[in-house]
């Protein structure tokens, strides 16, 4: 079975345009910091937007062994040469997707609530998600929260690695952790606040608290 280091992190393109920050630079802090698995996510590039970031950040980290997955595109994934996919509810399914990326891809889902992760249980999926488990910014249309009580209530449904994401912090992911998550997904957790810190920081923050 597939093992997942304990930090997932997202590259999400509209949280950093927010935050003003370009991809090439988070990119090239994770790097620094040591991120072994990143999702690369992007909710409006066109195609030839998506591939020309999937081309920076594998260039970026081509002398690594990071696992580097995309959310969403199936066709660019494969494009692009990249490790695996992650798909939501009204993606791809896993069926579909493993047909398009081949069985030596990762494949990845998001589920919000015990139904969704008992069928992705059964699916094609390598790993499961599910979120948000707090509150969070960095989607839009949030599904209901499902907190640490649900994420312990999930993790007894399934022996595949579950990756909680949503509102996750330096502050909570341990207990995250704790409460059955094999691994976290970050989005605006990666991101400093304020002048003071870095990506590079917050982000090593996060591999030294996990480990
Ligand atoms: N799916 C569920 S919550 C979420 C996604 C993509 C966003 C997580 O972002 P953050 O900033 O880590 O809360
Ligand atoms: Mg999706």
């Amino acid at each position: 079975m597939l093992a997942l280091p304990r930090l997932y992190a997202i590259a999400d393109a509209d949280t950093l345009a927010r935050r003003g920050m370009a991809l090439e630079d988070f990119a090239t802090q994770l790097r620094d910091a040591g991120v072994t698995l990143l999702q690369y996510r992007d909710k409006q590039g066109t195609p030839q937007q998506v591939l020309e970031n999937t081309a920076c950040i594998r260039e970026i980290f081509s002398a690594t062994d990071c696992t580097l997955i995309l959310n969403d595109r199936a066709d660019l994934a494969k494009l692009a040469c990249w490790h695996g996919l992650h798909v939501g509810q009204e993606d791809l399914s896993p069926g579909g997707a493993r047909a398009v990326m081949g069985q030596q891809a990762i494949l990845g889902i998001s589920t919000h609530n015990e139904a969704q992760l008992i069928a992705a249980d059964a699916s094609d999926a390598d790993y499961v998600a599910i979120g948000p488990i707090f509150p969070t910014d960095s989607k839009e249309k949030p599904d209901p929260v499902v907190g640490l009580e649900g994420l312990r209530r999930v993790r007894a449904l399934t022996r595949k690695p579950l990756v909680a994401i949503g509102g996750i912090t330096l502050s909570n992911a341990a207990e995250v952790i704790a409460a059955g998550a094999d691994s976290v997904a970050v989005i605006s957790g990666l991101l400093p606040f304020g002048d003071s810190g870095s990506v590079e920081k917050s982000t090593r923050d996060f591999l030294l608290h996990l480990r």
